[in-house]
C-alpha cells in the first residue's frame, strides 16, 4: 500500500491578502459590468444671511439636487428665521431658530420643493429634485 503525501503548503505573508483582493473583485466586477452607478448622497449647507438663501456666499433663489441630498439650513444672522415648505412633496417646518444654529432637510423625493421663511416673507428657495 502506497501512502500518496499531500503537499504541505502554506500561505506565504501576503497570499491571503490577494485571495481576499480577488473575492473582492469577483463581486464588484459584475456590478461595474452591468452599468450599476452609486451615487452617494450630498450634504449640502445653505445659510440664511441677510434675509436671504445663501450658498457659497452667493444669493441663490434656485438649487437643484439629488435624490436623497440633505441640505442644511444654517442661519447666519443675528436673529432667528424659522425655514419651512408646505409643498406637497416635502412639507416641513425646521421651527424658529437662532444664529450659529442648521437644521437639516432631507429631499427624498424627485420634483420641486418650495422653501420659505415664516419670519421674513421675502425669502425664497426653489428645490428642485432630480
Ligand atoms: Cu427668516
Amino acid at each position: 500500500m502506497i501512502a500518496a503525501a499531500l503537499p504541505h503548503r502554506t500561505l506565504r505573508p501576503g497570499a491571503m491578502n490577494r485571495i481576499l483582493i480577488g473575492i473582492i473583485s469577483a463581486i464588484a466586477l459584475p456590478v461595474a459590468a452591468g452599468g450599476s452607478t452609486l451615487v452617494f448622497a450630498n450634504d449640502i449647507t445653505i445659510d440664511q444671511q441677510n434675509k436671504t438663501f445663501v450658498l457659497n456666499n452667493a444669493k441663490v433663489e434656485t438649487i437643484t439636487v439629488n435624490e436623497g441630498d440633505t441640505i442644511h439650513f444654517t442661519n447666519k444672522d443675528p436673529w432667528f428665521h424659522n425655514i419651512f415648505s408646505l409643498s406637497d412633496l416635502k412639507t416641513f417646518d425646521l421651527g424658529s431658530y437662532p444664529q450659529g444654529e442648521s437644521r437639516p432637510v432631507t429631499f427624498d423625493k424627485k420634483g420641486t420643493v418650495d422653501v420659505e421663511c415664516a419670519i421674513h416673507p421675502n425669502m425664497h428657495l426653489k428645490v428642485t429634485v432630480k
